[in-house]
């Protein structure tokens, strides 16, 4: 017998069709979740969809791990903010496996859920930009550092970059604890150093994209790293990016998950790899600054 039929929408008394994880009432196109096969025809856990789920302005993405009590709010205030700014938008999460809640809790906020496939954050994050469709893709965490009123300062400059950063590093600020704050602006100033790119803050998630410049850009960073790597491939690529002062606040519910060491060693790992592609012809930069080189073999074969 098919179960569906008996079911009715709490909204409409309507029947009820099953779209990927979702119970759809056919009178009025609201949602309702199907958690772990179990279907919630709970009021509150529905919702009407109003973002737009196939080409719109912007994609929201959010990487979530056990963020119940911040997801929510997060999602809200930055739908909230784009409805102001007159954009459309869909809500992308990419969860890795909570269990506290933290699915419900995006889907009654709107936003379409999927759970990640592989472990680590660069995994979530690849997963998460494959499924957005927007023009821009508007990338911030979830627990609440990341406060939503800075999309306005972003999105102004959407049209000078490719890539706009809520910078902690350039004229912003974070307040986080002392030994996080000391190892990020070191390893932010050597990578930065390093990989020759005119950034301040490399490794802050809060971000926006034109999608257009990540098409044809190969991610493989597994972790946290996978931030850094992005940026420096598309600066390889020419593209611009630019950094808006940003006020990094505390998070709210819950721990975090970037261990310090890991975070730091997850960066490092990756630097001698990027060092190489950013010296490389491949860097659209690559004549000028050989050009200019310290090293006269190099600056003498280019001035040729
Ligand atoms: N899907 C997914 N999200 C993650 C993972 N690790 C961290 N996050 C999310 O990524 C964002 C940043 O992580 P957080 O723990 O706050 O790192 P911190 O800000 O550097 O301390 C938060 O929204 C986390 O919930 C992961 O492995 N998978
Ligand atoms: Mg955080």
């Amino acid at each position: 017998m098919n179960l569906l039929k008996l079911l009715k929408s709490p909204c409409h008394r309507a029947d009820l069709e099953l779209k990927g994880n979702e119970l759809v009432c056919t009178e009025s196109g609201r949602k309702y979740p199907v958690i772990d096969g179990v279907p919630s025809l709970i009021a509150e856990h529905s919702y009407t969809p109003e973002t737009v789920d196939d080409e719109c302005d912007v994609s929201v993405l959010i990487l979530t791990r056990d963020e119940a009590g911040n997801i929510g709010k997060q999602l809200e205030s930055t739908a909230k903010i784009l409805k102001s700014l007159g954009a459309t938008y869909q809500l992308v999460v990419i969860d890795g496996h909570s269990s506290d809640g933290t699915v419900e809790e995006a889907l009654s906020a709107g936003a379409k859920v999927e759970r990640q496939s592989e472990p680590g954050y660069g995994n979530a994050f690849r997963e998460g930009l494959n499924l957005c469709r927007g023009t821009w893709i508007l990338t911030l965490d979830a627990d609440g550092s990341h406060d939503p009123n800075f999309v306005r300062a972003v999105w102004a400059q959407r049209n000078n970059a490719e890539v706009v950063i809520a910078s902690r590093y350039a004229g912003g600020d974070a307040k986080m604890p002392y030994s996080r704050m000391l190892t990020s602006k070191l390893l932010n100033t050597f990578m930065s150093r390093a990989l020759s790119l005119p950034v301040k803050d490399l490794s802050g998630g809060y971000r926006l994209y034109r999608r257009a410049a990540l098409s044809d850009i190969e991610l493989n960073g597994r972790d946290f790293n996978v931030l850094i790597e992005l940026l420096t491939k598309l600066y390889l690529k020419g593209y611009q990016i630019r950094e808006v002062p940003f006020f990094y606040k505390p998070r709210g519910e819950g721990r975090s998950k970037a261990a310090l060491i890991r975070f730091a060693l997850s960066y490092l790992g990756s630097c001698w790899r990027l060092w190489r592609l950013r010296n490389s012809i491949e860097a659209a930069d690559y004549d000028g600054r050989a050009y200019r080189s310290l090293i006269y073999p190099q600056r003498y074969w280019q001035q040729k």
